[in-house]
């Protein structure tokens, strides 16, 4: 079906695992009778909503295994002239860095609730990134056949939490069976409220942001919603509303409802706030220029890649969504700075796991290529070449905290091991690998255990590795806490030719998690421009491994300022190392710091056990933010802790609560480790090292 930008819906349904997203995609898939791709309708029959089997967003065997999905999946309904996009997220705290970097493909957030389990930390989490990259957001609650719920106390903890500007658009009614609209039908009953306030309360929201609508509402005390269709986009856009609605993919409660909203109110890729994208120029980070991508289907090509899925067998897939321009098969289309263009041989959409093969992709679409190796996360493909050095406004992830050293199984496969993880790296933004100088180990890190366990997994089935693992490993990391210079000359004169390199340059703290800055500051050319990369490239050997401890550094701004070349004998080598060591010159004046990661805490459990709990909490340096009451007689307590605190908590914890207790983390940021701890850290890494 040929469309245009105007006839699409991008849609990211995000919120806490096993929320009941991957259900509702296919629940959502069936009732618009789209053709399941992979497997096929597998006769579970009847309603069959709730079944995960017949599944197109969740395919893969270790999600059903894990029972949680890993990945994002996109897939695609065309209902009314529409072509509704779904991006379903995982949810699993271990796996939302996979949910994160899929929000710059949609234009709505859809954050779905439990409405058993109510607001979950993923829940806020999603709320609010979302609403920081000026995205739509719906609020879906599900499971609305749950005996025993609650929801109309849902939905005033929903408008307590994130704003009054919370609104249902419908209305459970005749005992969750159904639904009643309030907003373009609003008659009927609903079990709680009344459809008529509801509706009242959506109207008074949408005229507010338009003058003149506001005055035709108040002069006739009710207005057409079919005529308020800007005003209703301008309210999603300005986060001035957020309409709430209810299904059950169980039932099939409020599903089509639900497709209708998609369609008729959620806004077009044209309609809501668009990207912001930032053009470079090399070497001069001063010159950089904000820039907005036009969804004209006329100008040049910009996509941002968002996913990237390597299989053994199908190769590497890149998906991307498109914002300007149209991505044409057979076009040929450039990946972030690389000089060199591929051609589009084939261009795909993905409905699960199916690759469908389409002539062209129009602003708003979302695409993918597969088999060109040197496309990566969070590139950008444009087709020409003066739009190179373009990226996307930073993309917040988690950060990957929690390590496991592993070694393969069999002697002589280390460098397979590493090439099959730097696949997997390139799958997961939230997956790290280092090779350790302290100690040359291999070192992968992830954001919890189940992320690094789901790893090991893919790597015994798709690419039949076994590997050896050691306890986990605490991603501490470096940084400097004072403004420092540093400064090295670089002169070998051995025999024939001789190297020749001097650097000048000032270190400086960032704030955290701002990683590392490079700055050129170098005037009349005393350093030679084709020498800076070298210079840089220095600076980032010696971050691999800090003064403290030997781990990696960060949130580090280095300015060159100042050097000296020669004619014949400054050459790349010289300067890498003039780089190199005038970075470690400076950073031991800059008073080095050791960090450590500290995750944000759940844990629930017996209310009877909470005293405990908190004391113990307290006693590993946690801080403890809040606490709540759960259902029956559980309790919930929520707060901050080093991860280093957490070793073997599980255990201590099933024993404290008699198995009742549980938690989930999520990294929250890093903080200086006690000085004590620093100086015993800085003292085993002295021992190591000097026994080497
Ligand atoms: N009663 C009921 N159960 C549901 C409904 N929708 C989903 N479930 C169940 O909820 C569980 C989790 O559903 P999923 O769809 O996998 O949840 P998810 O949000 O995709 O989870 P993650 O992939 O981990 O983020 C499954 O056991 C489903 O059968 C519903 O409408 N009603
Ligand atoms: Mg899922």
């Amino acid at each position: 079906m040929p469309y245009s930008t105007e006839a699409i819906r991008n849609i990211a349904l995000v919120g806490h695992g096993g929320c009941g997203k991957t259900t509702l995609v296919d629940t959502l898939l069936q009732a618009a009778g789209t053709s399941r791709g992979h497997g096929g309708n597998n006769g579970s029959g009847g309603n069959g909503a709730a079944e995960r089997t017949n599944m197109v967003a969740g395919y893969d065997p270790l999600e059903r295994k894990y029972r949680h999905s890993l990945f994002t999946t996109p897939s695609y309904i065309d209902y009314r002239d529409v072509r509704i996009h779904l991006l379903d997220t995982p949810g699993y705290p271990d796996f939302i860095g996979q949910a994160i970097s899929a929000l710059p493909a949609a234009d709505t957030a859809a954050v779905v609730i439990d409405a058993q389990s109510g607001i979950e930390m993923m829940t806020s989490r999603m709320m609010e990134l979302a609403g920081a990259r000026g995205m739509c957001r719906l609020i879906i609650i599900s499971k609305i056949d749950t005996p025993g719920i609650d929801l109309p106390a849902l939905v005033l903890r929903i408008q307590e939490l994130f704003g009054r500007e919370c609104l249902p658009i419908n209305l459970p009614a005749a005992g969750a069976h159904e639904v009643a609209d309030c907003f373009f039908q609003p008659d009927g009953d609903a079990d709680f409220s009344t459809v008529a306030a509801a509706h009242r309360a959506l109207m008074d929201q949408v005229v507010e942001v338009d003058a003149a609508f506001m005055e035709t509402y108040l002069d006739q005390g009710d207005i057409d919603p079919e005529i308020l269709h800007a005003p209703f986009e301008q309210a999603l856009r300005e986060g001035h509303l957020i309409p709430v609605c209810f299904v059950s993919a169980q039932t099939g409660a409020g599903i089509a409802q639900l497709l209708d909203i998609f369609a008729r109110l959620m806004p077009n890729p044209a309609e809501c706030n668009p990207p912001v994208f930032y053009q470079d120029t090399p070497g001069q980070p001063q010159a950089r220029k904000r820039i907005h991508a036009v969804p004209d289907p006329a100008q040049h090509v910009l996509a941002h890649v968002f996913r990237i899925a390597a299989d053994p067998y199908v190769g590497k897939v890149g998906m991307f969504r498109i914002h300007q321009g149209t991505v044409r098969r057979d076009g040929t289309l450039y990946i972030g700075d690389q000089r060199k263009p591929f051609r589009v041989s084939h261009l795909y959409k993905l409905q699960g796991k199916e690759q469908i093969e389409v002539q062209q992709g129009v602003p708003g679409d979302i695409c993918a290529v597969a088999r060109i190796d040197d496309i990566f996360y969070d590139a950008i493909l444009h087709d020409a070449a003066e739009d190179a050095h373009i990226h996307l406004e930073p993309i917040p992830l988690p950060q990957p905290i929690y390590g496991l050293s592993i070694e393969p199984r069999k002697r002589g496969d280390e460098q397979r091991l590493w090439d099959i993880l730097q696949k997997l790296c390139a799958e997961d933004p939230c997956l790290r690998v280092d090779r350790m100088m302290s100690t040359g180990e291999t070192v992968m890190s992830g954001l919890g255990e189940l992320h690094l366990r789901s790893v090991l997994d893919r790597m015994t089935e798709m690419y039949k590795t076994e590997v050896i693992t050691h306890p986990p490993k605490i991603a501490y990391r470096e940084t400097i806490a004072a403004v420092a210079e540093g400064h090295y000359r670089h002169k070998k004169q051995s025999g024939g030719a001789g190297q020749f390199g001097e650097v000048f340059l000032k270190v400086e703290p960032l704030p955290r998690g701002s990683g590392f800055e490079f700055v050129d500051a170098v005037k009349g050319g005393v350093i030679p421009r084709q020498f800076l990369p070298a210079v840089e490239k220095g600076i980032l050997q010696a971050m691999e491994a800090g003064p403290v401890a030997g781990y990696p550094m960060q949130d580090v701004r280095v300015t060159v300022h100042d050097g000296k070349s020669h004619s014949v004998d400054s050459k790349e080598i010289a300067f890498i190392v003039a780089g190199r060591k005038a970075f470690r010159d400076a950073v031991m004046k800059a008073r080095p710091l050791l960090l450590e990661p500290v995750v944000s805490i759940e844990v629930t459990g017996p209310e009877e056990n909470m005293g405990d709990i908190t004391a113990d909490l307290s006693v590993r340096r946690g801080q403890i933010s809040g606490m709540r009451r759960g259902h029956g007689d559980s309790a919930l307590v929520s707060g901050l802790i080093p991860l280093s605190e957490l070793n073997g908590y599980q255990s201590r914890l099933h024993s404290s609560t008699a198995g009742r207790g549980g938690y989930t983390i999520s990294f929250s940021h890093y903080e200086a480790v006690p000085p004590a701890m620093q100086q015993r850290m800085a003292g085993q890494y002295k021992e190591v090292a000097d026994e080497a």
